[in-house]
């Protein structure tokens, strides 16, 4: 085996967490590699977050990736909860003086590698079986194929972005990790089409049908989900299906308003929670869907993942720099405190719209109820913009 490469922090994964961290390290004057197990045009073809936090705006303004997000992304002031025609408008902009922005991860992500390919930085693709050695030592170690071949990489520390289904969680000893679990009995079928959004503001519907979402992209591209039992499969649902169900849970005038078309992607994704605690081991540190999942009602996964590499980046900055370690040793208090709060809404979120299979009739009661409380309770209202938009770092 050959050691072949050097650099300082070895990232595993190049999704938005992965880049994020390497262009701010590097706009630090701090060396990075990045490892990525599929292709760019794989990464890229994945359709999923579409809110940003404010939060999140200002970490891409800082990393240098501002201008098409400035361009394109269009600013929200609120959205709706619905219950058949009851609507409740969240009007995050009255409530928190904050707004969201709505932007692709997948606009987001070619930014990222158009940034970090004007830095340099090397991102090497396709790489296999990686394992991570000496976490202890002063200096780790990556092996990994690439190409047929079996190589190495040394490194001061080592930034675990490799999804939920990465190796880094693992690469920490079961008897080290506590993790927390909850998987929910249904998915979400989410389809994107190239006609007008339903809504100018985004619509999370419940129904007794069950939950529904109208997002977009942009003026003539709409990303709408549907709740579905996890036994479905994408081959069951025609276009013509889904446009029927997404109807039946939107309030009756989107529905009768809304244009619909043929459906460009179709996927079916897991809801889950999930965190795992500690998120650093050794010279180890978890960032992002790594380390914890959270259903996407609350639009905070990609957010979280930000908020990871907010602390993680100046924590390593100062390692490197001034060889001072109380910012790595805080990182993983730090972050997780603000990613229990996340996992928190967005659990919220999830049990106050969707419908559980095996629900009495006391539980849709309580949903309606929920909405009522917040049509009527400016305090509820604030209490729910507070998080939509973003708790500080
Ligand atoms: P990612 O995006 O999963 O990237 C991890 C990368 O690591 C690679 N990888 C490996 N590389 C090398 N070696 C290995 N052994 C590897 N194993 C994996 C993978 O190929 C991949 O490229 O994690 P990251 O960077 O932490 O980013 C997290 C976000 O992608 C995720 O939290 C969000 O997409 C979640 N999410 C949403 N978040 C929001 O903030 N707002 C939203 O509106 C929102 N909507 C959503 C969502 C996620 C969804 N799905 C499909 C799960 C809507 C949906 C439908
Ligand atoms: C999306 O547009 O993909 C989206 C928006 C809001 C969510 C989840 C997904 O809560």
């Amino acid at each position: 085996m050959i050691i072949s490469k050097k650099t300082q922090i070895a990232i595993i994964g190049g999704g938005p967490s992965g880049l994020l961290l390497s262009q701010l390290l590097n706009l630090s004057g701090v060396d990075t590699v990045i490892l990525e197990r599929s292709s760019r045009e794989h990464v890229l073809s994945r359709i999923r977050a579409g809110v940003l936090e404010s939060g999140t705006v200002d970490m891409l303004r800082q990393a240098g990736v501002f201008e098409r997000m400035e361009k394109q992304g269009i600013p929200h002031n609120g959205c709706y909860l619905t219950d058949s025609d009851l609507m409740v408008h969240i009007n995050f902009r009255e409530l928190t003086g904050k707004q969201v922005l709505v932007f692709g991860q997948t606009e987001v992500t070619a930014d990222l590698y158009a940034a970090q390919d004007r830095m340099g930085t090397e991102i090497i693709h396709g790489v296999e079986d990686v394992k991570i050695n000496d976490l202890g030592q002063t200096r780790s170690k990556i092996d990994y194929t690439v190409n047929a071949t079996r190589t190495s990489i040394e490194c001061m520390y080592v930034a675990g972005c490799d999804g939920f289904h990465g190796v880094s969680r693992n690469t920490i000893p079961a008897t080290v990790r506590q993790e927390y679990e909850r998987v929910y009995p249904f998915g979400w079928l989410g389809v994107l089409s190239q006609t007008p959004p339903a809504n100018h503001e985004l619509i999370y519907a419940n129904s007794p049908h069950g939950f529904a979402l109208a997002s977009m992209r942009n003026e003539n591209l709409s990303r709408y989900y549907v709740q579905v039992p996890m036994t479905d499969k994408v081959g069951d649902w025609s276009d013509e299906r889904f446009w029927e169900v997404l109807k039946q849970r939107l309030p009756t005038e989107t529905a009768q308003s809304m244009i619909t078309g043929s459906s460009i992607e179709k996927s079916i994704a897991p809801l889950r929670s999930f965190a795992s605690e500690p998120l650093r081991w050794g010279n180890l540190f978890l960032v992002g869907d790594a380390a914890h999942i959270v259903p996407p009602t609350g639009a905070k996964g990609l957010n979280l993942a930000v908020s990871d590499v907010f602390y993680l980046h100046s924590a390593l900055i100062d390692a490197i720099k001034t060889q001072s370690r109380t910012g790595i040793d805080g990182y993983s208090d730090r972050a997780l405190a603000r990613i229990w709060k996340s996992m928190r809404f967005s659990w919220q979120m999830t049990t106050m719209l969707h419908r559980f299979d095996d629900e009495d009739n006391f539980a849709g009661q309580m949903r309606r109820a929920t909405l009522s409380h917040l049509a009527h309770s400016e305090t509820a209202r604030r209490e729910l913009a507070e998080n939509y938009v973003g708790l500080p770092y």
